[in-house]
């Protein structure tokens, strides 16, 4: 509506997050609010995705544990392509534990996640220590993290008070949290990001409680910013031509929102 500002405004407020400007401003730029979710169990085909999709997403997302051949190089090679092709890396790590462990979760180990990745998330469950842990590790090095708000399963227990708490732990660390995973807008602060998992084209589901919403829906309807496709994207024969298909999808319904 009128008072929804556009993607590149938002990018332009003082209070908005300067991750959070640096993605709103990639997302005008390429005019993409898509995020691709690389769930491939191959490194190659990890990178592959990020050179042919790189130039329509917004953002690439990974889930690094999956894959059977991860190492240091990849990271690198990762890190490379997203300052080739301008997006950011999202690695969906979903952090739930004490502030001590996280750290060490998020700065060590194998993966060295604060190393190459922009955007890390995590629950909220544990308390405001799992934020004072990551960002310990995250705010030096410029990162943002999101707080997952809702889920896209079903009988998610990420709902009403606990939702609304989530709000309230992101809108008071807004030093390091930029965002949401959320179903719908649930903040109105517009530096604020929210990114929505489970959409594709088709309603349904998966058969094992993952739920599709439309692009047009998640974006026009419930006013999130950001679309995450998976297996929408990567189960086409044509996995080019499907993320250009579904950066139209979302970019079409951000315009539409912003002309009601
Ligand atoms: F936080 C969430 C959530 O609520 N739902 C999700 O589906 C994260 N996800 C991730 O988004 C999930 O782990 C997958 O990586 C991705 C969805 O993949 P799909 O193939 O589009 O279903």
């Amino acid at each position: 509506g009128c008072d929804d500002l556009g993607y590149g405004a938002r990018a332009g407020l003082p209070d908005t997050h300067p991750l959070a400007a640096r993605l709103l401003k990639i997302m005008e730029d390429k005019k993409s609010n898509l995020c691709v979710s690389a769930d491939v169990t191959r490194s190659e085909e990890l990178l592959e995705i990020a050179v042919t999709l790189g130039p329509l997403i917004c953002v690439l997302k990974t889930h690094v544990d999956i894959l059977q051949d991860f190492t240091a190089d990849v990271a690198s090679n990762l890190k490379e392509l997203a300052v080739k092709h301008n997006f950011l890396v999202f690695e969906d790590r979903k952090f739930a534990d004490i502030g001590n462990t996280v750290k060490h979760q998020y700065d060590g180990g194998l993966y060295r996640i604060s190393s190459w990745a922009h955007i890390i998330n995590a629950h909220a469950l544990p308390g405001p220590g799992v934020l004072q842990g990551l960002g310990a590790v995250g705010k030096p090095l410029g990162h943002g993290c999101l707080l997952i708000a809702q889920m896209s399963s079903q009988g998610s227990l990420a709902t009403g008070d606990y939702t609304r708490a989530v709000v309230k732990m992101a809108e008071d660390h807004s030093d390091f949290v930029f965002g949401f995973i959320s179903g719908s807008k649930i903040s109105d602060k517009p530096g604020l990001v929210h990114m929505t998992p489970g959409v594709q084209m088709q309603k349904g589901g998966d058969g094992l409680g993952q739920q599709y919403s439309s692009p047009e829906d998640v974006i026009c309807t419930k006013g999130s910013d950001i679309i995450i496709v998976g297996r929408g994207i990567l189960a086409s024969p044509d996995r080019l031509r499907a993320a250009e298909e579904y950066r139209t999808a979302g970019w079409e319904a951000y315009l539409k929102r912003l002309s009601q």
